[in-house]
Order: structure tokens, then sequence, then C-alpha cells
């Protein structure tokens, strides 16, 4: 048997009910089987694959908390440091009710060759916890996070590992977080990315991984003979991600016709309104059945739908496996030509290879949505040099390295013959700086 079905095999055997973690294992380790194969008897020996699927360390913690009633709930808090190869564990945290450890797993694993394709010095983390945000008052919010970082507080640091946003925590949630951080360790210092502008946040940071989707595609696209402008562009999701993707995408010159949440979807024949599903998701938090009473080219559908609508790019900034085979089919039947992942895995493997056997160009999130994470290490480095600089300077930086990325996994897909397979490009790319780091740095 293969090195590489050998440790997927082993995977599966060792994290039984963690179907999500071994679906990303699956598909970084089957991209990487040319690279493995030139270098089978090094990593053989090194266990570099054995290394590379293990974290570091997890940890798993109770969250008590009072609720308005006066009751306590208790949730369960995760951290898991995956690598730190070539940096501080960086990576989100994310309040949803689905969180368990392996869901927490899949999206660290990703993280570790998201990070290192962004160019900057970060490792692979991510955590989370099982509270649900939906329907709790703000001061319900605040005593989940001061209880999740009364307790997160003693793994992490400025040097150490640097959590951030994810779905279910914006600026609110990092705000609470950070004061409690402060407070019990009685250090200032940047522990956490998405902060507030005036307590050390980035410019640019709320808006980077929906922009650095649009730089990646934009570029992707150019470099195939298309052109975002003038597209019909579905975004599925209505959250950070979607929202500031929605904008981009419109400033390009393109139309966002879709978009959608938990509950529902909503097409709009004359374009996504940005201020007003800023006004109903960021300020109002409801439904997007108030963004359809309020516009009248907007229909509310109820479930999910998304991607029967025919577009020219389909961008799912919602969750892992969101587009399915048949999803895919049917983007295929309408003319689809690209799709590049706003979220983390929302796509299923069956639906990633019948898209790219149809020539739909297809970028996959760990390299498309890495602007968020990669304008996070930005935020580190104004923290560390006590400065901040402008939304431009960012702003640039930001696209400057969407662009090399998209170049990097072009470049590596082409050294191993697989040619404008993006897939298998961005997991060689990110690999290689990893394990150069991880054999540098002997047995650990
Ligand atoms: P938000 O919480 O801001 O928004 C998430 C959106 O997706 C909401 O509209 C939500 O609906 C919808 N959604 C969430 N879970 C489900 C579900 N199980 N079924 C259907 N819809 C769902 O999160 P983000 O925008 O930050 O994150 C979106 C995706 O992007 C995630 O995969 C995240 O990991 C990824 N990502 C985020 C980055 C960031 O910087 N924030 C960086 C890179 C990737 P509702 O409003 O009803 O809850
Ligand atoms: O999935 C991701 O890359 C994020 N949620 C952002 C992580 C970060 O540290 O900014």
């Amino acid at each position: 048997m293969s090195y590489v079905d050998e440790v997927i095999d082993l995977v599966v055997k060792q994290n039984p009910a963690e179907p999500e973690f071994h679906q990303a294992v699956k598909e970084v380790l089957e991209s990487l089987r040319a690279v493995v194969e030139a270098n089978e008897e090094q990593y053989r020996k090194e266990a570099i694959l054995e290394r590379i699927v293990n974290p570091e360390r997890q940890f798993k913690f109770r969250v008590p908390w009072v609720d308005d009633k006066g009751n306590v709930q208790v949730n369960t808090g995760y951290r898991v440091q995956f690598n730190s190869a070539i940096g501080p564990y960086k990576g989100g945290l994310r309040l949803h009710p689905s969180v368990n450890l392996g869901i927490i797993k899949f999206l660290g694993f990703e993280q570790i060759f998201k990070n290192s394709l962004t160019g900057l010095p970060i490792g692979g983390g991510k955590g989370g916890s099982d509270f649900d945000p939906k329907g709790k008052s703000d001061r319900e919010i605040m005593a989940f996070c001061q209880s999740f970082m009364t307790e997160l507080c003693k793994y992490i640091g400025a040097d150490t590992d640097v959590p951030a946003g994810d779905i279910g925590t914006g600026a609110r949630e990092i705000g609470y977080m950070f004061g409690q951080y402060k407070r019990i360790r009685g250090v200032y210092e940047g522990v956490l990315t998405g902060k507030g502008l005036s307590y050390g946040g980035s410019l640019a940071r709320t808006e980077a991984t929906g922009y650095g989707l649009l730089y990646l595609t934009e570029e992707m696209l150019k470099c195939n003979g298309k052109d975002i402008k003038g597209a019909t562009v579905c975004v599925s999701g209505a959250g950070n991600v979607a929202i500031y993707a929605t904008q981009k995408a419109q400033e390009l010159g393109a139309k966002v016709v879709t978009v959608s949440d938990s509950t529902g979807w909503i097409y709009d024949s004359e374009g996504i309104d940005v201020e007003l599903l800023k006004e109903v998701k960021e300020v109002k938090r409801a439904r997007l059945t108030e963004y359809a009473a309020a516009r009248p080219s907007a229909e509310y559908h109820e479930g999910r739908g998304v991607w029967s609508i025919k577009c020219d790019v389909a961008l799912p900034c919602a969750t892992q496996n969101e587009l399915n085979l048949d999803d895919a089919k049917q983007l295929v039947a309408n003319g689809c030509y690209a799709v590049a992942e706003g979220a983390n895995m929302p796509t299923t493997m069956d639906a990633t290879e019948y898209l790219q056997k149809n020539g739909v160009l297809f970028a996959p999130g760990k390299a498309a949505n890495a602007g968020g994470v990669a304008t996070s290490a930005l935020e580190m480095s104004q923290n560390s040099e006590r400065l901040s600089w402008t939304f431009e300077e960012v702003d640039s930086k930001l696209k400057n390295i969407m662009v090399n990325i998209f170049h990097n996994l072009d470049d590596a897909a082409k050294r191993y013959n697989a040619e404008g397979n993006y897939v298998v490009g961005a997991n060689i790319a990110g690999f290689e700086k990893v394990v150069d780091a991880m054999l540098a740095q002997g047995v650990c």
C-alpha cells in the first residue's frame, strides 16, 4: 500500500466519528501523492505524514456561564494547536452548535497549509465552542466569552497562539475576549486579531477575507482569459465573508444576485444591495426575510437553493459541505465557469471532482479565503511595531498576497504535471514550506 493510503487509513482508524477531519486529510494527502512518491524514503523515515496529521496539542474544556434567567449553562470549548513549524499557531474561533472536536481538527488541519500559502510566518490552529450565539442578549454573549477566555487564556499568547474570528465570532466577541485576557493575564498584547480599531485592530481586517477572495478570483479569471467585470455571481452565506465578497465583486463590475443564511436565501435580480444587507445582518442581526421585505426586486426562498440560479461565477461563503454533487451538476448545466471557495471546505469532494472534470476553474478555500488570516498576520505585525497602517496600505499588501498565492498554486500545479488543478497546486505549495521547516527542526 502506498504511504499516502496507509496514513489515510490510520487517520480514519485513530480518529473515529470525525468525518470532516477525514475529508480534509484525504483531500490534502491525495493531492500530495506525486510529492510524497518523489520523497518516499525520507518522508517515511522521518514520519512526516504521521506527524503532519497529528495535532501538536489539543485542549477541550468546560465553559459554564449564567444566562439572563439566572440559570447556569454549560458549553464545551476547544483549541487545537495543530502545527507550529513555520510560526505561532494562528486560526479562528468558531461559535456554532455544530462544533465538535472533528470540526475543529478539520479546520485546524486546513489552516496549516492556508497559513503557509500566505507566505507569512504563522502556524496552524483552530478553536471554538458548541455555544449558539443566536438569540442571546449582549450580556449573555459577554458572559460566555469571558468564561471561554478564562480557560483559553492559559494556552495562548502573542508569540504562542493567536486566535481570531470565524463563524459566530466577530468584532463584538473578540472585544469581550480581549478584555478578559488582559484582565487575567495582565498583559496588553496582540493575542487576538480582528480587534476593534480603538484597541489594536487593523484597518481592512473586517473586509479582508471577502476582498481577498475577489482578488484571487480576479487573477484566476484573468489568467484564463476571462473577466470578473460583467460576470453574474452567486454568493452563499450572509456573514462576514459573504458581505465583503459581495461588496468587492460589485466594485469590480460583477453583479451578485444571491446571498443565503441558515434558514433561506435571496434572489435579487437587480443585484444585492450591500448597504441594506449590512444593516440587516451586521446591525440588526436579523433574518434575510427583512432584506426581502425592504427590497422589491428580491425574492426570499426557504431552505437551500442558491446554486440553482444561473451564474458565471459561484462563491460559496457559508460553511462546510454546502455545495454538493447535485449543485455542481446544476452549476455546470447553467454555464458556470468558475467556483472560488470563501468558506472552508464548502464543496464536497465529488462535487469538486465533477466541477474540475467539466472544465470549471476551481480555487480551493485554503488559497481563496487566505486573505483573512493573511491580514490577521499583518495585524500582528502592526501590534508588534506598535503602529497602525492605513487602509490603502493594508489593502494593497492583501492584494499582492492574493495574486502571489494564485501564481504559487499555478506554478506548483505545473511543476507536478497538473496544470490548472489549483487544488493540487494549493496543497503542494502549502505543504512544501511546512515540510522544509519540519525537517530542519528535527524530530519534534
Ligand atoms: P459568519 O458567522 O459571519 O457568517 C456565516 C454565514 O453562513 C451566515 O450567513 C450563516 O447563517 C451561514 N451559515 C453558517 N453555518 C451554516 C450552516 N450550518 N448552514 C447554513 N448556513 C450557515 O461567518 P464568516 O462569514 O466569518 O465565515 C463563513 C465561512 O468562511 C466559514 O466557513 C469560515 O470558516 C470561513 N472563513 C472565515 C474567515 C473570516 O475571516 N471570518 C476567514 C476564512 C474563512 P446565519 O446568519 O443564519 O447564522
Ligand atoms: O478560517 C480562517 O482562516 C479564519 N477564520 C481566519 C483566521 C485568522 O486567524 O484570522
